[in-house]
């Protein structure tokens, strides 16, 4: 049966150009292929079949101009012509498998949630002075402890809730608790224990803080300059052993391996770990910090460093929290598309309590828990100090911590004391001791930690006779002794278990430890301690007696280090434990198999002439994108990030082809559904539509570009954002990105300081070039025209993706439409592109003055038209030269200009920037959208007169003739310089720049737009 495809539903537009045919007549279609692409002067989309058949006749070809209801073809239908839910078959089946597991282990729950025969347990009853009847609140309190005993915890949390309810509906004006009281959140009747050896591993605990101390103290001893720290691995030595020994899976070539972020800090404790292992030898420790010479040890966990051992840098703090946060979502991601298996692969992040004053580290917490990130497991060290001192000094971190997290959602357990606690809590049956832990601020706490056991007494347990009573029978060093969870091994063990089986939300533990644990008077829980590096002698004699290291009081003073031998049984358990788990961590590899850069063919629709046809060059991009989604090896890779701006750059046609990610697919029907561009979310959709968030689109871009590490597959990651809001909102995460050696593309698009018009001064970007400039390994671009863009971007895919560069691209793109030339026949021209400049147009009718006239970006095209003026009202001739990257051209002249300084006898080298001006004729003028030292930075590279123009001073919002005229890189502006430039050179007499500069009113007396 005949039926006839119609162009469906559009948005606003009418009479849209068709720029694409993609289909003939005596094709099969099935549905969804796309016949056609429409363009409109701000998007372009391709038009998806409805019905599957065999296409009789086509009713539209290029050029035409079409609306809602128009016919596209006919076609002889097959039949099936129900709209299919397109999950990929591997996805499917994946999901399918996710889901059963879902529901064993729900009834995995239902077992567990049996009531279990607990022992009898007092109810901890806190004398409250608010108490009006305590008999009364004990009967309740009794009762809720028979229905824990017989029903079990979840119906007692359904009676509470009933009950809360039902006080709301009363009236009650119920007040807000987002916190439990001051103690663990696992009760050590439901601890699971470790089948660790806990002798065992305490020893092997012991030396790891040593020789983590050892290499600190001996690193500045010798160079005192070097710093390192010390204290906080010592609070954190139990969180990562237990971590190491139970926990953490490595990669292999059965599992993908958990991810684990390092707090940036605690890296000698990491170094101690992989000497005991034997993966580091004295000699790499003894060049801790000091890299330059090849095989030192990073200061900081730093991928780009030590490439094979760090995975993530995270010592800037902040973003390691929220780069775990978004690595956890792009794992689901890769599932969810069905390009990873879902191993039960986690990400585990270690965090600072300092840390999490930083509003990156909580940033993103909401997303974490809105995307059910059970794959997530954060472990705030609380060791209740930062650098200068207690973090909360008057308050509690780790009870704002909790709050914080649950009430985003999140899976909270805390583990605030340790194991010898447990039976004092028990014995509290007036509930005063949790009375008193409650009510100590974090200033206390960490006070008591810095003196002894008496004043413990005296201080803490002596504020009620209650608790006074409860220690009677406890000598002082038994009251030191009462440890924190987050140095008891059982306590760890039994939080890290009870958040790895947890599931549909991510986790944080919250570990109360302190800060310098062991160090001594020096340094234990007093405020120096963070900075503490250097321990004398008796700090380091009493260091080894605390953690029993069997070392010499000679070998002491040596700081020597410690490693038992390779028999022994030390050393024995900690590599079987560790190839139980699969093998080393940290340790950074990649098997991910190139992908191959496209054929140019994709890119040759691009490297025509537009006629007459005006597009922009963020246009050009999406169209290029479109294109990229029809090759079959590229398309699955590509992963387009956008911070709610699709619409901005017309990218709301990937909507429907690709759909946006959402780990629950879209329960309700959009309010667009019959559009072409519909709001379509997906569980396997591939855009990440990020929402008004450029830190935390940047760091799934950042997850992305290194899935090909982090989980063996190289994704093609683009990034989309309005370019002010790039590198200086995220430049610290861009630096990251670079130590990560991320591979992929950021495009600041709505670039250039006038050309984006009518926004303003917090909108108008004249200088993110230069911010990009700074990062060793980003290559930028600044392309005018549409062939350049093409050529620039399979480059970068070649480089990156094929030949795996540690390189990444921020390229800009604009919002001024205009035509676009075919790409010139000159052989050189894409060596000149990739490069930085090349030579577009030559004016040399006259012979007789010449300038030299560089333009990038928008600005080429005012630089274009001046030199037409020049030519024909002025007789100048002129070498028109389109730079695509001021940044790459001073890069390549950096290095020359260096090699040549070196090798004084040998022959010189000739710079990219010489070779194309080198032997032309008159001086440089040079002008871009961004401020003067974009073009600036070559001047250094050519002996010629060179002259800059750009836009330097705030933007402000306006037309584009105005700004362009305001910042003095319009067309007149350049005609006027120009010449002005020709008179001082003595080229031509100062009259015709005089004469120009009336001509287009330019007022010699207006100060600089930086002063405006
Ligand atoms: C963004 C940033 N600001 C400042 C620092 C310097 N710095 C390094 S560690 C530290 C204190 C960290 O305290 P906390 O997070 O509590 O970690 P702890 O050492 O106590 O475990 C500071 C201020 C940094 N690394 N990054
Ligand atoms: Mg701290």
């Amino acid at each position: 049966m005949s039926e006839k495809l119609l162009v469906p539903d559009i948005g606003d537009f009418e009479e849209v150009e068709v720029i694409e045919v993609l289909v003939k007549p005596g094709d099969q279609l099935n549905i969804n292929d796309p016949v056609i692409t429409i363009e409109s002067d701000k998007s372009s989309v391709e038009i998806p079949s409805t019905i599957a058949g065999k296409i009789e006749k086509l009713e539209v070809k290029v050029g035409d101009r079409v609306s809602k209801g128009n016919v596209i073809l006919d076609i002889v239908s097959s039949g099936e012509n129900k709209k299919n839910n397109l999950i990929p078959k591997d996805t499917e089946s994946i999901i399918r498998q996710a889901e059963a597991s879902m529901t064993e282990k729900k009834d995995e729950i239902k077992v567990a949630q049996q009531p279990t025969q607990k022992k009898e347990q007092s109810a901890i009853q806190v004398t409250n002075a608010k108490d009006t009847d305590p008999l009364e609140t004990q009967d309740w309190l009794e009762s809720l402890s028979a229905v824990i005993s017989k029903d079990g915890n979840q119906r007692a949390h359904f009676l509470i809730k009933e009950l809360i309810n039902k006080a709301y509906r009363e009236g009650a004006n119920i007040p807000y608790t987002q916190n439990t009281p001051y103690i663990n959140t696992i009760p050590p009747e439901a601890e699971v224990k470790s089948n660790g050896d806990q002798n065992i591993e305490r020893r092997i605990r012991s030396l790891i803080r040593w020789n983590a101390a050892a290499m600190v103290v001996r690193a500045n001893k010798k160079f005192p300059e070097l710093g390192g720290h010390i204290g906080t691995f010592a609070s954190a030595a139990t969180l990562y052993d237990v971590g190491m020994n139970h926990f953490w899976r490595a990669k292999n070539n059965k599992f993908g391996g958990d991810l684990v972020y390092f707090q940036g800090h605690s890296a000698p404790g990491m170094y101690a770990r992989a000497f005991l292992e034997g993966r580091l030898n004295e000699k790499q420790l003894d060049s801790f910090r000091q890299e330059v010479k090849s095989g030192g040890l990073s200061s900081y966990p730093h991928p780009w460093l030590m490439p094979k051992f760090w995975q993530f840098p995270t010592v800037s703090m902040g973003l390691g929290p929220m780069l775990a946060i978004y690595q956890a979502r792009y794992m689901k991601y890769l599932i969810n598309r069905g390009l990873i298996k879902d191993e039960g692969r986690k990400v585990w992040a270690f965090l600072g309590d300092g840390e999490m004053d930083e509003p990156e580290s909580m940033g993103a917490i909401g997303l974490a828990a809105r995307e059910k990130l059970d794959n997530l497991i954060f472990v705030i060290n609380c060791n209740l100090q930062r650098l200068d001192g207690p973090v909360r000094g008057n308050g509690k971190i780790i009870q704002e911590l909790e709050g914080s997290f649950r009430g985003a959602g999140w899976n909270v357990i805390k583990v605030i004391w340790g194991s010898y606690w447990d039976s004092l809590i028990a014995n509290d049956k007036t509930g005063h001791l949790v009375k008193i832990m409650n009510e100590t601020v974090d200033g206390e706490y960490q006070a008591m930690k810095a003196r002894d056991g008496a004043y413990v007494r005296e201080k803490f347990f002596g504020k009620y006779p209650e608790t006074q009573e409860l220690v009677s029978s406890l000598s002082d060093k038994d009251i030191w002794r009462l440890n924190r969870g987050g140095h008891d091994p059982h306590k760890v063990y039994a939080a890290y278990d009870k958040a790895s089986k947890n599931q549909g939300s991510p986790t944080v533990i919250i570990a109360k430890t302190i800060k310098g644990y062991g160090m001594g008077k020096t340094g234990e829980s007093v405020n120096t301690t963070h900075q503490t590096k250097k321990l004398d002698v008796d700090d380091l004699m009493y260091y080894r007696d605390r953690f029993d290291v069997p070392l010499t009081d000679e070998q002491v003073r040596n700081i020597e280090y410690f490693k038992p031998d390779d028999k022994s049984a030390e050393i024995k358990y900690l590599k079987e434990r560790r190839l139980n788990l699969g093998g080393f961590l940290p340790e950074r590899t990649t098997y991910a198999k190139p992908v191959k850069a496209p054929s140019k063919d994709i890119f040759e629709f691009m490297k025509v002439s537009t006629g007459e046809k005006e597009m922009s060059t963020t246009m050009a991009l999406v169209r290029m994108f479109t294109n990229l989604l029809r090759d079959k090896n590229i398309s699955p890779r590509l992963v387009p990030i956008i911070p709610d701006e699709a619409r901005t750059f017309g990218m709301e046609g990937f909507f429907q082809k690709i759909g946006i990610y959402a780990h629950e697919g879209q329960k309700y029907e959009p309010e667009d559904a019959a559009q072409l561009s519909s709001y379509r979310e997906d569980k396997s959709g591939q855009v990440l539509e990020e929402g008004i968030n450029e830190a935390g689109a940047m760091s799934s871009w950042i997850a992305a570009a290194t899935a090909y590490t982090n989980h063996d597959i190289e994704m093609i990651p683009i990034y989309i954002f309005y370019s002010m809001f790039g590198f200086q909102r995220i430049g610290d995460l861009a630096w990251a990105a670079g130590d990560s050696q991320a591979r992929g593309f950021l495009i600041g698009a709505t670039a250039g300081r006038t050309t984006l018009a009518g926004e303003g001064l917090q909108h108008q970007d004249g200088h993110s070039h230069l911010i990009a400039s700074t990062i060793p390994n980003c290559v930028t671009y600044d392309p005018t025209f549409h062939y350049e863009l093409a050529v620039i971007f399979r480059e970068g895919m070649r480089r990156m993706h094929e030949k795996k560069e540690n390189i990444f691209y921020y390229i800009t793109t604009m919002n001024e439409n205009y035509p676009h030339p075919e790409m010139p026949k000159d052989k050189n021209c894409e060596e000149g592109i990739l490069k930085g400049m090349y030579k577009i147009k030559e004016f040399d009718k006259f012979k007789k003055t010449k300038i030299q006239l560089l333009g990038s970006g928008t600005i080429l095209r005012e630089m274009m038209a001046a030199a037409e003026v020049l030519q024909n009202e002025y007789q100048i001739d002129s070498e028109i030269w389109s730079v695509t990257s001021f940044n790459e051209l001073r890069k390549d002249g950096m290095e020359v200009e260096r090699y040549n300084l070196l090798n004084p006898e040998k022959e010189q080298k000739i710079s990219f920037v010489e070779k194309c001006l080198g032997k032309s004729e008159g001086p440089i003028m040079a002008a871009s959208d961004y401020m003067r030292m974009n073009s600036d930075q070559i001047r250094p590279y050519t002996n010629k007169s060179f002259y800059s123009l750009g836009t330097d001073g705030f933007g402000r919002s306006d037309t584009r003739k105005n700004l362009r005229k305001f910042f003095e890189v319009d067309k007149e502006h350049l005609v006027a310089y120009s010449l002005s430039v020709l008179a001082k050179e003595q080229l031509i007499a100062s009259k015709y720049a005089k004469e120009a500069i009336k001509k287009y009113n330019i007022d010699g007396e207006k100060p600089m737009p930086t002063k405006l």
